[in-house]
C-alpha cells in the first residue's frame, strides 16, 4: 500500500456508529444526468416542492411522512380494524399516547395541521396574541386564520446562524413577560411551545426552560400548548446535553416535557415513524369536548380523525420504537455525522447542528445574492442540479408576507434544509450528500439569483414558481 492510500483510510479515533437495523426490503433509486435535472428543475419553476419524486436521487425535502416503517409496524398494519366507529386500533393508539405523552384526552387528526386547525379554532379569538418560540409555517397560519397574532418569543440566539448555545430553542421569558404586561394575560389563550424548533434549525429547548415557562404561565393563568412533533428528538438532546438528565430514559424525559404543558398538537409523520397521522392531546375536558365536536366536521369521526385503522396501529407501534435509545441516538448522530463533515470542510451551516436536519446558511454560502433574489431557493435548486439531492428553502419564501401590510418578511435566517427521513438512508448516502454540497460550494460564485413569477396566496413556498435572473 502506498502512503497516500493509507492516509485515505485513517483509523478513526472513536468507534463509528452504524444503523441499528438491517435492510429487509429495498426501493431502487436512479440518478439522472445533469442535463435531465436542469430541465426538470426549470419545469418545476425552481421550486423543489414541484419536482417529481422519481426525478430525485436522494430526497432530503422533509422528514415528514418519509420514514421507513419497521417489520413490526408493517405487521401492525395487518391488524387494522377498518370500522367506521370504535376501531380497536384507536383505543390502542390512545392508550399508547396516554402512556408515553401523559395527556388525558386524544383527538385523532389526519396530520399535524389538522390538529393545529382544531386547537386554534377552539382556543383563539379575534384580537388574541399567540406567543411562540419561533413560527412554524402551518402553525402560524392556523393561529392567524383563527384571528390571532403570532409573537416570536424565542431567545435572540436562535436567530443567529452560528452559536455555541446548546438550547437555541429556548423561550425568552422576558419577551413573554413584556407581551403579558403590554396586552394582558387574558388576550393570550396559550403559549405555543415547539420542541426541537424546526425553523431555527432543529434546535432543542432545555428542560429547565420548559419548567420555568410552565411556572410563569401557571402563575398568570395562561395555558402552554406543545408542538410535540419532534419532542422525542428534543428529549435526546436533554439527556445528552443538560446536566442531571444523563441517566434518564427517553420515555421518562418525554413524559416530563409534556407534564409542563396543558396539551399538544402532533404531526405523527415525524417522531411517530409513520407515513400519515397526527393528533391533538389535551388535559382539559371542556376543550376536549369542543375539539371532538370540531373533528367530525373537518377530519373524520372522533375515533379515526382521518387515519385508517391500520395507520393508528402503526403509530402506536411507532411511538414505542421512537423512544428506544439506540434508535434515537442513531437518528441524531446520523445528522451530526454530516454536519461535522461540512463544518470540517468550512461549509457554512447552522450550528450547533440540530436533530432532524442540516441547514446550509445561504447568506454565507451565496453572499453575492441579495435576500430579495431568493438565495436559499436558488441554492436548493442548484444542489438538485449538481447532485440530484432534493432539499427545501427555509428563508424569505417560507417566511411569506405580513398579513396586514402585505410586505415580505425578511427573516434573519436564510437557509436550505437537508432533512433526514428516519431509517431511510445509510452512511454511504450521507457521504454522497456531504460531498455533493462541497462540490457545489466550490462553484458557488457561478450561481445567480431568482425572480418569483407566481406567488400563491397561502403558504407560498409549496407552490411558488421562479425564473433565473
Ligand atoms: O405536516 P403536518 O401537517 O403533519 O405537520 C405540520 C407541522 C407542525 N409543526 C411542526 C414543527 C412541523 O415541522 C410540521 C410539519 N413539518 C413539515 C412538513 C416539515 O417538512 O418540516
Amino acid at each position: 500500500m502506498t502512503g497516500e492510500k493509507r492516509a485515505k483510510h485513517q483509523r478513526p479515533t472513536t468507534r463509528s456508529w452504524a444503523e441499528p437495523f438491517k435492510i429487509k426490503m429495498i426501493e431502487p433509486i436512479k440518478m439522472m444526468t445533469r442535463e435531465e435535472r436542469e430541465k426538470s428543475i426549470a419545469k418545476s419553476g425552481y421550486n423543489t416542492f414541484l419536482l417529481d419524486s422519481e426525478d430525485v436521487y436522494i430526497d432530503l425535502l422533509t422528514d415528514s411522512g418519509t420514514s421507513a416503517m419497521s417489520d413490526r409496524q408493517w405487521a401492525a398494519l395487518m391488524m387494522g380494524d377498518e370500522a367506521y366507529a370504535g376501531s380497536r386500533n384507536f383505543y390502542n393508539m390512545v392508550e399508547t399516547i396516554q402512556e408515553y405523552y401523559g395527556y388525558k384526552f386524544v383527538v385523532p387528526t389526519h396530520q399535524g395541521r389538522g390538529a393545529e386547525h382544531i386547537l386554534s379554532q377552539s382556543m383563539i379569538k379575534e384580537g388574541d396574541y399567540v406567543p411562540g418560540n419561533m413560527y412554524f409555517t402551518t402553525t402560524k397560519f392556523h393561529q392567524e386564520h383563527a384571528g390571532g397574532k403570532f409573537v416570536d418569543i424565542i431567545i435572540d440566539e436562535a436567530h443567529k446562524a452560528t452559536s455555541s448555545c446548546l438550547f437555541k430553542g429556548n423561550v425568552d421569558l422576558e419577551k413573554l413577560d413584556k407581551l403579558v404586561k403590554e396586552v394582558g394575560a387574558d388576550k393570550i389563550p396559550y403559549v405555543s411551545l415547539e420542541t426541537n424548533v424546526n425553523m431555527a434549525g432543529g434546535q432543542p429547548v432545555s428542560m429547565k426552560n420548559m419548567k420555568e415557562l410552565s411556572e410563569y404561565c401557571r402563575k398568570h393563568g395562561i395555558a402552554v400548548m406543545l408542538d410535540a412533533t419532534r419532542a422525542i428528538e428534543n428529549a435526546y438532546f436533554i439527556k445528552t446535553r443538560e446536566e442531571g438528565y444523563a441517566d434518564r430514559t427517553i420515555a421518562s424525559l418525554l413524559k416530563e416535557i409534556c407534564s409542563y404543558t396543558d396539551g399538544a398538537t402532533m404531526s405523527a409523520k415525524k417522531d411517530g415513524l409513520v407515513n400519515i397521522g397526527g393528533f391533538l392531546a389535551i388535559n382539559d375536558e371542556e376543550l376536549f369536548v369542543k375539539a371532538k365536536n370540531m373533528v367530525v366536521v373537518y377530519e373524520g369521526l372522533h375515533t379515526y380523525g382521518g387515519m385508517a385503522g391500520r395507520d393508528m396501529e402503526a403509530l402506536a407501534q411507532g411511538i414505542r420504537e421512537a423512544v428506544d435509545y439506540d434508535y434515537i441516538s442513531y437518528r441524531v448522530k446520523q445528522v451530526q455525522y454530516i454536519g461535522e463533515k461540512l463544518e470540517d470542510w468550512g461549509i457554512p451551516i447552522v450550528t450547533p447542528v440540530g436533530g432532524h436536519a442540516i441547514y446550509l446558511d445561504a447568506k454565507r454560502f451565496l453572499p453575492h445574492i441579495a435576500q430579495k433574489d431568493f438565495p436559499a431557493q436558488r441554492l436548493a435548486a442548484a444542489l438538485y442540479v449538481e447532485s440530484g439531492v432534493r432539499t427545501m428553502e427555509r428563508g424569505i419564501v417560507s417566511a411569506g408576507r405580513n398579513a396586514e401590510t402585505g410586505e415580505n418578511y425578511h427573516p434573519e435566517l436564510e437557509l436550505v434544509r437537508l432533512t433526514f427521513p428516519r431509517r431511510v438512508y445509510t452512511q454511504s448516502h450521507c457521504d454522497i450528500i456531504a460531498e455533493s454540497v462541497a462540490d457545489l460550494y466550490d462553484k458557488r460564485d457561478e450561481i445567480k439569483g431568482l425572480k418569483m413569477v407566481y406567488e400563491p396566496e397561502n403558504l407560498r413556498f409549496f407552490q411558488a414558481r421562479f425564473e433565473l435572473l
